[in-house]
């Protein structure tokens, strides 16, 4: 009797011993929901986080829409869902719409970490609000985003003129905090620059050209233009030098794909600001990764930006921080 009892003492605590190791070395299955899939800051994210996934040993499932579309971007989180992975990572396209999609994923104890934008407030774990349940916030700091790009744009047009803000819609975190930034500076520092109407291009860097044109056929006295994110910076551009004011109207660029270089070497866009898509989509996989193993994770991590323009683009350390295709 004594005997069995010794085994099976010994074999509870030999399961006890071993069980935790073997929680271990479970795969985990991370999903990554990009703003949209063919745009070379997600393409660059999904980069970093396959970098983590590598270093941890985790399956990273990369899903998304071919647009920045909350109606395109549900569905996609809907099968991501279904397939209940251990956490998701997701750029929500939208700071209201994307909160009840997210909260069936919470529902079903799948830990939510946002990566670019945010939803709700963009302060998660407070208890206060319906839309604080991710776990955290991995991102650039875009209020000051828009505050660089402010300054740099006030210095290329000798601190005077008008310009205006090219955006994508209204309710996209980012890009309403890079606006907020950017007309905060120029606001408190700038009282030669006067700061026309927003123009929304809905990321159809196309339409972001046709506006820059129409506005300069309004205000021919324009001299510069923020483009506040990768398409509507590429189309803004565009559109300066489809009206043959290249260098005339200054362009102050958000994001960095390949081809801002050309156009920084041209003179078409003075300043590009570089956000570190891969480092987020490292620190979002680490992040689920760390959560999964038990431990606290910071609830909100802030990742940098890199200034690119003609006097230092050619460096290695910065052009590094150019985008994938
Ligand atoms: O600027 C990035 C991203 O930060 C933003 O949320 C959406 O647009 C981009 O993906 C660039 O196209």
């Amino acid at each position: 009797k004594k005997i069995v009892a010794a085994l099976a003492a010994f074999a509870i605590s030999a399961t006890a011993l071993i069980a935790p190791a073997l929680a271990q070395d479970k795969k985990f299955t991370i999903a990554l929901v990009p703003g949209l899939t063919t745009d070379g800051f997600y393409i660059t994210m999904r980069k970093g986080a396959q970098a983590a996934a590598d270093a941890l040993g985790v399956d990273l499932v990369f899903q998304g829409a071919p647009d920045f579309n909350p109606v395109t971007q549900v569905p996609v989180l809907d099968a991501v869902i279904a397939k209940k992975p251990d956490a998701i990572l997701i750029a929500p396209t939208d700071k209201v719409q994307l909160v009840e999609p997210l909260r069936k994923a919470n529902d079903a104890g799948i830990p939510v970490i946002t990566v670019d934008t945010f939803i709700g407030s963009g302060v998660y774990q407070t208890g206060a609000g319906d839309a604080d349940f991710p776990l955290a916030y991995i991102a650039s700091d875009n209020v000051l985003g828009g505050e660089i790009a402010a300054r740099a744009l006030a210095k290329a047009i000798g601190d005077k003129g008008k310009v205006y803000v090219s955006n994508v819609k209204p309710g996209i975190s980012t890009t309403d905090q890079r606006e907020e930034g950017f007309k905060k500076e120029m606001a408190a520092n700038h009282p030669g620059i006067t700061v026309l109407e927003t123009q929304f291009n809905d990321n159809d860097a196309n339409k972001a050209a046709s506006q820059l044109q129409a506005v300069f056929a309004r205000n021919p006295d324009l001299v510069g233009v923020f483009g506040a994110n990768l398409f509507s910076a590429l189309g803004a551009a565009n559109g300066v030098q489809q009206a043959g004011q290249t260098g005339t109207v200054k362009v102050v660029a958000f994001d960095a794909p390949t081809s801002i270089v050309d156009n920084i070497n041209t003179g078409l866009v003075d300043v590009a600001i570089a956000q570190h898509p891969a480092e987020i989509g490292y620190f979002g996989v680490v992040s689920a990764y760390a959560h999964l193993t038990g431990q606290s994770i910071p609830v909100a991590i802030g990742t940098g930006f890199t200034i690119m323009d003609k006097a230092n683009i050619a460096d290695p350390n910065i052009s590094k921080y150019l985008y994938s295709e």
